[in-house]
């Protein structure tokens, strides 16, 4: 037997930030190394394919800068020298730091900081557990989902749909905002597979034409955070074609002549002068939703991160609502079915262990709360600790410039636990090694299709990495807390977890990989009404209701929001000195910034580049492969220069997140994102940032 010969190939799952949630079959080599990594072929959702960068993972987990033992700072923050520690003494000098910052400033000065480098709910959830023991500040998750999930449950009063599988049985699959083949290369798999075996058409809208829009049959590319503007035209379209479904919205919307007014005035050529589409491309869309009755809707996220982002997301989920979509196999709309999943997570978050009711900071404005920005601190103190797990701030979060100012503030105390030694572990106090998914067990869901899958313990964990389990347990019972729950074994936190939702044990889960938590098809597709009190889908969305139904918090002024599914103009606006539109849209090697350190991810992205309108490039006499900077008030980004048709003339994409320092400046595209929360209920529209161009000097 030669050391690739797999010695046995175990069941897993992807835990990383992606809606797909593949289940995985491993190779384990007689070496007890990580082999090859493939889709199982027996899930139904994954069937055989993931995508390369997991496929590669062998070159993630077994990496040479994963991080191994405990470090703790010597000499200036970010200097990038450390001094090699034990557990124990990291884990006494973090708890003798945090109980000092309790003592001096009270518990809400300590602040938590996490989100979903794993997607496994015990090792990325259970930081919740140390936060409610001790009081500490709460975080408002708005980074990823604050604009989309308010948009979509404004309509449907649910986050749910259709179960994405049936993509596979329509006549036409609308991509709208989510480029697929980077981001969840399962869609494409049942999509294509509609078009197969039913000649279904498919339709993607973009802000430009991306690797997912070249498998379109209907490419639309409209200008960024227009899209409201597309879906309200269409709808025009529809009524006056009488192709919208009357009788469905008679029965199962609020579907009212004041809104049929509205919608007289936005029309395909009004809406041509926002989008820059042609009106004959809305009518053919129009006509082409509005003639298929087996028309599915497959939202995504990236057209959400636009400031006007949550009412774009409902403006276009309510297409279906008018054509009647929904009543037809094939057809409605899916964006997420993360408000499906009923488990009852409360001693893994340690609900039963909450002391006081503390301030709730929002993650997306991490660069204006350390930096003191009184309304982002909500009326309290600065923030004088924090622990970091799953997340990469000084890279992914907004305004990068302020991000950075506030971690290396020399009065905060900056735990940071990693795999690697990211921007954000470059500037903590102390840096904790962190295991792998094949190296602790976890449960997973996401928003992506039905099943919660599980994935065991198989491999060891390299030198001293230990998994965020037992750290947020040991810290918490440094810190003083006796609780049970902080004596427990992951898998005893997952078996008290399944048994409090009602699902199986953990062993019969274990044997086919997942459960399923399918909802009955006339369910999912609102058959006996919609999520309001009155079962109708809302045209007129109540955001006070979706406020009170989710905990979401207002950002803005509850008027400024418009009456009915429409264009809202709050994006940034260009001017004379910022006169493009820059999206940082996801990059088919890295996941936001896990990845950007794997040959294989780096190989296939090169160096951090912008796509340039060869109009654009040319009035600014810019060539392929020119060095440019890009900026705007918040600060500067250095980028190369590819020249590339698809895309409309004023508009700028810089595919995903390098390495800060693969930037030359050392400065990463989030420099010129904005941390300002996004109407209604916060959120970064990372997608919308107005920016100058220059040839570099
Ligand atoms: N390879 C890879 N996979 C990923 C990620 C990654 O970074 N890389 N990120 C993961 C995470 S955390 C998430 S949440 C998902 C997100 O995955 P998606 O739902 O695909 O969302 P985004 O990645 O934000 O962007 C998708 C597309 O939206 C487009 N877009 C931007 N603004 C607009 C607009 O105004 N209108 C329209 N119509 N389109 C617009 C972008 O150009 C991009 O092509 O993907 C996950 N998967
Ligand atoms: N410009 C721009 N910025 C963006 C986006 C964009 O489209 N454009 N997308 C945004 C979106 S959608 C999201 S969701 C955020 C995501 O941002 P993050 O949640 O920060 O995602 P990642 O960059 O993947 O970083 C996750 C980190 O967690 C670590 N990690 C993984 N597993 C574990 C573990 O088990 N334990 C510990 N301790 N650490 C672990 C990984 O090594 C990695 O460094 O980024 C946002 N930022
Ligand atoms: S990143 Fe997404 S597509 Fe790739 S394996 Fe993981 S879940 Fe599947
Ligand atoms: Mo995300």
């Amino acid at each position: 037997m030669n050391a690739l010969t797999p010695q046995r190939t175990i069941r897993s799952v992807c835990p990383h930030d992606c809606p797909s949630a593949c289940a995985l079959d491993v190779d384990i080599l007689p070496d007890g190394k990580v082999g090859r990594v493939r889709g199982a072929k027996d899930d139904p959702y994954t069937a055989g394919v993931i995508c390369e960068k997991v496929a590669r993972y062998s070159e993630r987990i077994h990496h040479p800068e994963r991080l191994t033992h405990p470090l703790r700072r010597v000499g200036a923050k970010g200097a990038g020298q450390w001094q090699r520690i034990s557990w124990d003494q990291a884990l006494d000098e973090i708890a003798s730091r945090f109980l000092d910052v309790e003592t001096r400033h009270g518990p809400e000065a300590v602040w938590p900081y996490f989100y979903a480098g794993t997607m496994g709910h015990v090792h990325r959830d259970g930081i919740e557990r140390l936060r409610a023991v001790r009081g500490y500040s709460r975080q408002y998750d708005t980074i990823c989902t604050g604009l989309s999930w308010p948009g979509y449950i404004a309509g449907t009063g649910l986050l749910g749909g259709v179960n994405p599988e049936q993509m596979a049985e329509s006549d036409c699959v609308v991509i709208w905002g989510t480029n697929a083949v980077h981001t969840q290369v399962n869609v494409m798999t049942h999509a294509i597979k509609a078009r197969k075996t039913r000649g279904a058409k498919i339709v993607v809208i973009d802000i430009y034409r991306n690797a997912t829009m070249e498998q379109a049959d209907l490419g639309l590319v409209l200008r960024p955070g227009t899209d409201g503007a597309l879906a309200v035209a269409v709808m025009h379209v529809l009524l006056r074609e009488g192709l919208a479904d009357r009788a469905y919205m008679s029965r199962y919307t609020d579907f009212a002549p004041e809104f049929e007014a509205h919608l007289a005035a936005r029309t395909p050529e009004w809406a041509a002068e926002i989008t820059g589409l042609s009106v004959a491309e809305i009518e053919s869309f129009a006509r082409l939703v509005g003639s298929t009755p087996r028309s599915f809707f497959r939202l995504g996220y990236g057209f959400s991160r636009q400031t006007n982002g949550a009412t774009a997301m409902h403006a276009a989920l309510s297409i279906p609502a008018m054509t009647g979509a929904w009543q037809h196999r094939g057809g409605g709309a899916f964006h997420s079915n993360s408000g499906t999943w009923g488990l009852d997570k409360s001693r893994l978050q340690g609900t039963h262990l909450q002391q006081g009711d503390p301030r709730l900071l929002d993650m997306s404005e991490i660069g204006p709360i350390l930096t003191g920005d009184a309304k982002a601190l909500q009326g309290g103190g600065p923030v004088q600790a924090m622990i970091v797990q799953n997340t990469n701030p000084a890279s992914v979060a907004p305004d990068q410039a302020l991000v950075r100012q506030g971690l290396l503030r020399e009065d905060l105390f900056l735990v940071v636990h990693e795999q690697f030694m990211t921007e954000t572990a470059e500037l903590a106090d102390i840096v904790l090694p962190a295991t792998m998914f094949l190296e602790h067990h976890d449960y997973y869901t996401r928003g992506g299709h039905t099943r919660i899958l599980y994935g065991p313990a198989v491999v060891e964990a390299p030198a001293e990495a230990r998994s965020n389990h037992e750290v947020i347990n040991a810290l918490a019972l440094r810190l003083g807390s006796d609780d049970a729950v902080f004596r427990s074994t992951d898998r005893a936190v997952i078996a008290d977890t399944f048994a409090r939702s009602g699902l199986p044990p953990i062993e019969e889960v274990q044997a086919t990989g997942y459960v399923d938590k399918e909802r009955p098809d006339d369910v999912a597709r609102f058959s006996h009404g919609f999520g309001w009190p009155d079962g109708r889908y809302r045209f007129a969305p109540d955001w006070a209701a979706v406020a009170r139904k989710k905990g979401y918090r207002w950002v803005c002024d509850p008027k400024i929001m418009p009456r009915f599914a429409d264009h809202f103009d709050v994006t940034e606006k260009t001017d004379a000195e910022h006169p493009f539109k820059l999206a940082t849209s996801p990059a088919r090697g890295f996941l936001n910034s896990s990845f950007n350190q794997t040959p294989g991810s780096l190989k296939r992205e090169g160096a951090p580049s912008v796509l340039v309108h060869p109009g654009d490039a040319a009035a600014l006499g810019i060539v392929d492969g020119d060095s440019v900077t890009i900026g705007n008030r918040r600060g500067e980004v250095h980028l190369t220069v590819r020249i590339f048709a698809g895309l409309p003339t004023g508009t700028l994409i810089a595919e995903g997140l390098h390495r800060n320092k693969a930037h030359r400046g050392g400065q990463g595209i989030n420099m010129l994102t904005t941390a300002r929360p996004a109407p209604p209920f916060g959120g970064a529209p990372f997608h919308d940032a107005a920016v100058w161009l220059r040839k570099a000097v």
